[in-house]
């Protein structure tokens, strides 16, 4: 018995000494380990005089359950006092405001295509994707423009290493797969996205640019029609006070073909560096489908007429915003992008 009292004295002492975490872990394994002196103290009752084992074996257990308690205890101590050591020593300021996300915008070419779309919706006009990467047949022949017509030259071509195929220098192909998808039903549709021409790069050209064409089939569609869907286009976008002016043009995919104009407003600073004078400004291409790209696209011109336009929006936002350089559309700078 006087053993015990021993092992409890001299194992209390030792754990009160125990500071850490670590030295507590020793503790542990020198009296509660496989060959601690706790269990060794337990082992012993088999050994002890049968008078006396209750009595021993009450009070090893008693000293085993006590030590053990006083273990827990002080290893939950030691393992708090670390952690506030070490939010003291390191302090951890949750107050820190974050790091701000900066959030992204809309493209101006985005945006701006997003209000012509919404413009010529109102109209009951669908919007049709059709290819970038085009055949010369689609982007010229079929569009009236026969191998070696001088016309070709309106559009300095990107060929690529496969004979016959080419970026597309205008929406204009699109006009080709949207008739032979839908004959023979009517098509009011626009057709945007982006072309390419290997073209000088100036303030007002890029190789690559984004256009916007409209294609219109029916059995009664009339030149009436296509002046009144551009003036509402052009008023919608620019201002309902503007006038919209036709002047006479070529295109060999249209006939008759007309330029577009529409007036600027004579109280703008930039108004005579725009018009050059004039008062006037272009804003698209246009004209009666011709009968040759109506057959092109499987309907009898007979029966069938349409009217087809072709804008370019990055222009059109230039006159908008005043933007005098058409490179800074894909220029990337964000002190540009962020104007808008
Ligand atoms: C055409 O491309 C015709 N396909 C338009 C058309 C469609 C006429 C349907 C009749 C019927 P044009 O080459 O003029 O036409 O180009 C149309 C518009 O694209 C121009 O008014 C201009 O706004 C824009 N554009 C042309 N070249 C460039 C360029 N290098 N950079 C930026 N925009 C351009």
């Amino acid at each position: 018995m006087s053993d015990l009292a021993d092992l409890e004295k001299h194992a209390t002492a030792e754990l009160a000494a125990s500071v850490d975490e670590a030295t507590l872990r020793a503790w542990n394994t020198k009296y509660f380990g496989t060959n601690g002196e706790v269990l060794a103290a337990l082992k012993a009752i088999g050994g002890i005089p049968k008078d006396e084992r209750k009595a021993y074996g009450q009070e090893a257990n008693r000293i085993k359950e006590a030590l053990s308690r006083s273990y827990e205890a002080a290893l939950a101590d030691a393992k708090e006092r670390a952690l506030n050591e070490s939010l003291t020593a390191n302090p951890l300021d949750v107050t820190l405001p974050g790091r701000p996300v900066t959030r992204g915008r809309l493209h101006i070419a985005t945006q701006v295509m997003r209000q012509i779309y919404a413009v010529f919706a109102d109209m009951g006009f669908q919007v049709y994707r059709t290819r970038e990467v085009e055949d010369d047949l689609t982007n010229f022949e079929l569009l009236n423009m026969p191998p070696h017509h001088p016309a070709r030259d309106m559009w300095d071509t990107f060929h690529t290493t496969v004979p016959g195929v080419i970026l597309r220098t205008h929406t204009s192909p699109g006009q080709i797969h949207v008739m032979r998808e839908s004959c023979p039903q009517p098509i009011r549709v626009i057709l945007p996205g982006m072309c390419y021409r290997y073209e000088a790069i100036t303030t007002r050209s890029e190789i690559q640019f984004q256009q916007v064409e409209g294609l219109v089939v029916g059995e009664h569609v009339t030149m009436t029609d296509l002046k009144g869907t551009i003036t509402a286009f052009a008023r919608r976008l620019f201002g309902q006070e503007r006038q919209v002016r036709f002047r006479s043009s070529y295109f060999p995919f249209t006939e008759p073909s007309i330029e577009v104009d529409i007036d600027w407003p004579k109280d703008d600073p930039n108004a005579d560096r725009l018009t050059k004078g004039t008062g006037w400004l272009e804003i698209m291409g246009a004209g009666m489908v011709h009968p040759v790209v109506l057959r092109n696209g499987g309907y009898d011109p007979a029966k069938f007429t349409g009217f087809a336009f072709g804008m370019g929006p990055q222009r059109i936002t230039m006159l908008k915003h005043a933007i005098d350089d058409i490179r800074q559309f894909w220029g990337n700078d964000l002190r540009f992008l962020q104007q808008f």
